[in-house]
């Protein structure tokens, strides 16, 4: 099936363990596609949606078990503890090995083994790299197609360089005791046993483009990010592309599609991706970026004709749901679709009663290809991908946190992404709403110890004066009564022009201890629902909320030890004494 003989041998190998009673190596055509559809409509893996008002719909209802990324089972498998750090659950290789082995043999008896090449990133770029993912899934399949480039090309392109990144994959028994998500960044390989959701299944994703990927990219010199990367266009004609990093959950995928209001005619927004940049500085001594993937896999709950209707139109055909409740004539149906109707049954199947909590999963998911959104970017494909002018990081604060800041260049603002912290969401198992520090937005995706990821940011300071501006923003921002103090959605344009606009040099700001935040007039809200203070407690920064924060801080790196850069602990000092010296 394939002249690479490592490749040839892994499979054989991974046959032998696992036992299934055929294999099958993916082409990736749409023929195949739809085959796997079949079946999957004929096992009860997918229902048909309502082929009427949503062609091409399907929807999988997972185990109630296994909805959300997990944590707690994800581990970062290097030779020394330390390399993978105090943010990451840590096996020695060897025994990780042994234990998940344990659990793949014979794992597969009376299932088909599928074998997917794959490409993270347009497949001519010399920034993409393949994979393979050998699953017993035909869901996984499916939404591997929607997700990557994957099939024959990919396999071309691996026979023709040889290198993969390995993922063994098997749902198993859908048993949350017997389930591991494992990751040995030095040998490019993952194992991921027991779960069949998203983020645990489809390895391309988290497991590769993030967590493999970031430690491929340190050792390379490149940075492999938990960004949407996205291109605002103004009514001049000029295109700025912009990268931003937020935890799940927090509208990244909003972001990256966002639908200019009506109040901003003949602004464009171009989406290149909206969940992983991969981003090399190339000889113009700018920072480029590609989306490695090829589809969206989006929090459906909250997704409306108002809040993103480019999200909601391109989900209208062609889409697989996950956890969506419907409605009594097989129309998918969520929380705040606000079409109308009525949910009949809920994402489990059962008859819906609203006493029993949401409809709809709170982080049901689209599996959708980024083709059909209609703000969709054919840059998205360009070989050397985008030319980033600005990074922005955020996270779900109701306080402490401005509407937007900048940074007072490269150093300062690895300091302001690696000291962000957001509410936990739904996307992962756990408590939510916990303020927890997630720096980058990487908490649970950087392969290796943070603090050598934090080294890695800061080494570019000097390798060009081109570097992209560094911000903060903070949707999420609430009053007294706990009401949010920023509308959000399309409205969040005219912070990006903001952004825009400080990238250019072309506006003046206020300038903090923290940073850099625009002066009330600079910041357009004119048509918004927003009196002169509401908009100068959005943009207010509270000395000793920033001194409690700092402290926070100071209290993260620690966990983290000396490895923690020396410039990070200082900036972060200095801070702390002019906010002192200000409060003085
Ligand atoms: C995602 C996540 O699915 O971050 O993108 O959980
Ligand atoms: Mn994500």
């Amino acid at each position: 099936m394939t002249n690479n003989k490592v490749l040839g041998h892994w499979v054989e190998e991974v046959a032998a363990l696992t036992r299934p009673d055929q294999v099958r190596w993916c082409d990736g055509s749409d023929g195949e596609y739809r085959e796997f559809i079949d079946l999957m409509l004929e096992t009860g893996d997918l229902r048909e949606l309502n082929q009427e008002t949503h062609p091409n719909c399907y929807l999988h209802r997972s185990d109630p078990s296994d909805v959300a990324r997990v944590e707690h089972l994800t581990f970062v498998c290097t030779k020394n503890q330390e390399d993978a750090g105090p943010n990451n659950h840590w096996m020695e290789p060897a025994d990780a090995h042994a234990l998940i082995d344990g659990l793949f043999e014979g794992c597969m008896k009376g299932r088909t083994m599928y074998v997917i090449p794959y490409c993270m990133g347009p497949i001519d770029s010399p920034y993409s790299r393949c994979g393979v993912e050998i699953t017993d899934s035909p869901y996984v399949v499916a939404n591997m197609k929607i997700m990557t480039r994957m099939g024959k090309a990919a396999l071309e392109r691996i026979e023709r360089e040889g290198t993969f990144v390995r993922g063994l994959h098997s749902i198993g028994e859908l048993d949350p005791e017997r389930r591991y998500i494992m990751h040995f960044p030095e040998e490019l390989s993952i194992k991921s046993y027991g779960s069949g959701y998203g983020g645990n299944a489809l390895l391309g994703k988290k497991c590769h483009a993030l967590r493999i990927a970031s430690y491929q990219a340190r050792q390379e010199g490149w940075l492999a990010e938990h960004m949407l990367i996205v291109g605002v266009q103004s009514p001049e004609g000029e295109t700025h592309y912009i990268a931003a990093a937020f935890p799940s959950a927090c509208g990244k995928t909003n972001l990256a599609m966002l639908i200019p209001p009506e109040s901003h005619k003949g602004w464009k927004i171009w989406t290149v991706g909206d969940d992983i940049a991969w981003m090399h500085l190339r000889e113009d001594g700018r920072l480029w970026a590609i989306n490695p993937e090829a589809g969206y896999f989006g929090v459906v709950p909250g997704t409306n004709a108002d809040t993103n209707r480019n999200a909601y139109e391109m989900i209208t055909h062609d889409t697989i749901f996950t956890n969506t409740a419907t409605t009594l004539d097989e129309q998918p149906w969520w929380e705040n679709k606000d079409d109308g109707k009525h949910p009949t049954w809920d994402w489990q199947g059962r008859p819906y009663n609203d006493h029993s909590g949401p409809a709809a999963h709170p982080n049901s998911r689209f599996t959708v290809s980024a083709s059909q959104n209609p703000s969709y970017s054919p840059e998205a494909e360009a070989k050397y991908g985008v030319p980033i002018s600005a990074i922005v990081f955020g996270g779900r604060r109701a306080h402490v946190a401005p509407l937007v800041l900048q940074s007072r260049g490269w150093a300062h603002g690895v300091l302001v992404g690696a000291g962000a912290a957001s509410e936990t969401t739904a996307a992962a198992t756990g408590k939510t709403g916990v303020v927890r520090r997630d720096p980058m937005a990487m908490k649970p995706f950087c392969g290796y110890n943070f603090a050598d990821y934090w080294s890695h940011w800061l080494s570019f300071e000097n390798k060009s004066d081109k570097l992209p501006e560094i911000f903060h923003v903070n949707w999420f921002r609430k009053n007294a009564d706990g009401k949010f103090l920023w509308p959000g959605f399309g409205e969040n344009l005219r912070v990006l022009r903001w952004i825009i606009d400080r990238c250019e040099g072309r506006v003046d700001a206020r300038h903090t201890p923290i940073g850099h935040i625009p002066k009330p007039a600079d910041l357009d809200v004119s048509g918004l629902d927003i009196d002169d203070d509401t908009l100068e407690q959005l943009l207010s920064v509270n000395d000793i909320e920033w001194r409690i924060e700092l402290d926070e801080v100071a209290g993260f790196f620690k966990e983290f030890g000396d490895r923690v850069p020396k410039r990070l602990a200082e900036m972060r000092l200095k801070i702390e004494k002019d906010l002192t010296n200000r409060a003085a």
